[in-house]
């Protein structure tokens, strides 16, 4: 054992002689001072040792690993490396990373729902511009010259012509233009409004509307097809409300209510203690409507309605805060 000791420790410094670059050293290091090299198996032969000899070979052994481990640092300085080989730039062994599936966002799954109850009702689905003229977005839809929401407190202007459109009802009126009735069709979109911004508000929301026209529709016409289309996207056993309203493009004009769906009508935070969700408005198209796109009132009527999807969404999975949607936090978009 001594002798092995001795021609090992000679060998070694042999060999770090002859080891000029970092790739010779790793060689050296492997094999002698590896778990697997030439010292490792000396330390394993001490098993085979008279046990009284033990200490003292163990001794020598130790100085000689510490010798060798000198050697090699010294030649690492020399090579001016830090001793420990090249890493590759690639680790095969690495586990992968996980595919990541995006999923819809929510504003997008709540108006593909919508959309998919009005087309099996028989509703088109149509959508036009964003940027509008005063004309499709206030003159056509029976708004007067001095209407509030003509006022550059409510409304985007871009120019003296252009606007963000504050409704999709210009597309409405655009549709109007070009087809004659009967007419049933849905208006998903983009609206921008200049309010200002909280929990509740955006100066970007998103709406459906909707337009039937036909001879001979009537206002039992609207409230059955709205009533289908509520009983199959919030459910079966709610109750209703219309209470009248004023649109100007509509006469007569109503806000549908349900009751609140999470307590019964009772009242609690989400319904602001009234019981009711307000989900809509809705009315008989005004005859200055079918003025403007040609139609002829005597003899062709309509209902229009319109909704929020943001609110919807919101309702629905109860969110608080409307600025979430449009954060794009992965955080928030991963629960949908
Ligand atoms: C609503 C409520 C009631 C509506 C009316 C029209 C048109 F072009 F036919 F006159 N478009 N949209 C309408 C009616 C929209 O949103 C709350």
């Amino acid at each position: 054992m001594q002798a092995e000791i001795s021609s090992l420790r000679a060998a070694a410094e042999n060999a770090i002689g002859a080891v000029t670059d970092a790739r010779g050293l790793d060689e050296f290091r492997v094999t002698y001072l590896a778990r697997k090299g030439e010292i490792a198996a000396l330390f394993d032969r001490l098993k085979t040792v008279p046990a009284q000899d033990r200490p003292a070979f163990g001794k020598l052994l130790n100085e000689l690993r510490a010798a060798v481990q000198q050697m090699h640092d010294g030649k690492s300085a020399a090579l001016g490396g830090t001793g420990t080989p090249p890493v590759p730039a690639l680790d095969l062994t690495l586990p992968g990373r996980r595919g990541f599936i995006g999923t819809k966002h929510p504003l997008t799954q709540t108006l593909d729902e919508i959309k998919a109850i009005f087309v099996s009702m028989g509703f088109g689905v149509a959508d036009g511009p964003e940027i509008e003229d005063d004309y499709h977005n206030f003159e056509a839809l029976n708004f007067p010259p001095d209407h509030p929401a003509r006022d550059m407190q409510d409304t985007f202007f871009l120019s003296d012509r252009a606007l963000l459109r504050t409704h999709t009802s210009p597309v409405q009126i655009r549709v109007m233009e070009e087809h004659q009735p009967p007419l049933r069709v849905i208006m998903p979109g983009r609206v921008y409004r200049n309010e200002a911004i909280s929990a509740r508000s955006y100066c970007m929301f998103h709406q459906v509307e909707g337009l039937c026209v036909d001879k001979g529709v009537t206002f039992g016409d609207l409230k059955g097809t709205l009533i289908e289309f509520i009983t199959r996207y919030y459910g079966q056993g709610l109750k209703f409300r219309f209470r009248p309203t004023f649109f100007p493009f509509t006469e007569p004009s109503a806000d549908i209510y349900i009751s609140c769906f999470i307590c019964g009508g009772r009242g609690c935070r989400l319904c602001k203690q009234s019981g009711w969700l307000e989900i809509l408005g809705c009315g008989m198209v005004d005859p200055n409507v079918f003025h403007a796109v040609g139609y002829d009132p005597e003899v062709f009527t309509g209902y229009a309605f319109g909704m929020g999807i943001d609110r919807i969404a919101m309702l629905r999975h109860g969110i608080d805060d409307i600025r979430l949607f449009f954060d794009n936090d992965i955080r928030f978009l991963n629960q949908f």
